[in-house]
């Protein structure tokens, strides 16, 4: 019994350094290999429903790239990256209360364009789906509540980069369809 006693705390000292050492051996193994091998592009995938952007996180790095996935059974979703001015210090959800003829301002400085079908991936039809300039944004849905996914598609490819003219309701950004991005530099 005293013998265990005296010989307990060398040995549990023994199995602390080498566990140190083992540890040690471990991270610096990591290094070497995050050293070699860097990490590639970031990418975040997003599902969109009705209506919501599901997996969005506040803020990305910059160079991040967005891919979609369409969940809704009938309607037609996108994501729209609006790069905002540096002196708009308005929150998204304040600016999506403005006027239509207000909220047009913001359109010329559309980063990105993802469109995607019910049940789709989405397919970047402005920008590539990459946000490389750092800032913060405004993502929206415009697509009319209730639009044919097929006639819009087919109109927004006839009407080169203007808002294509199809029957529907409301915007869905009416519904909440938006969200506040920060990419971050
Ligand atoms: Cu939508």
């Amino acid at each position: 019994m005293r013998t265990t006693r005296s010989r307990s705390p060398i040995r549990t000292l023994g199995l602390v350094a080498t566990a140190a050492i083992l540890a040690s051996a471990c991270s610096s193994a990591t290094e070497t290999t995050e050293e070699s091998a860097p990490p590639g592009p970031a990418v975040v995938d997003v599902t969109t429903e009705d209506f919501a952007y599901v997996g969005l996180p506040a803020s990305v790095e910059a160079g991040t790239t967005i891919r979609i996935t369409n969940d809704s059974e009938s309607e037609l979703h996108e994501f729209v990256a609006i790069r905002l001015p540096d002196d708009e210090t308005r929150p998204v959800e304040e600016l999506m209360q403005l006027p239509p003829e207000e909220l047009a301002a913001f359109f010329p400085l559309v980063e990105t364009v993802i469109l995607a079908s019910p049940g789709e991936a989405g397919i970047a039809v402005e920008g590539t789906g990459t946000l490389t300039k750092p800032g913060r944004y405004a993502i929206i849905c415009a697509i009319p509540t209730g639009a044919d996914p097929e006639e819009y598609l087919a109109a927004a490819a006839e009407s080169e980069g203007g808002p294509p003219e199809v029957a529907g309701g409301p915007p869905h950004i009416v519904h909440g369809m938006f969200a506040e991005l920060t990419v971050e530099g």
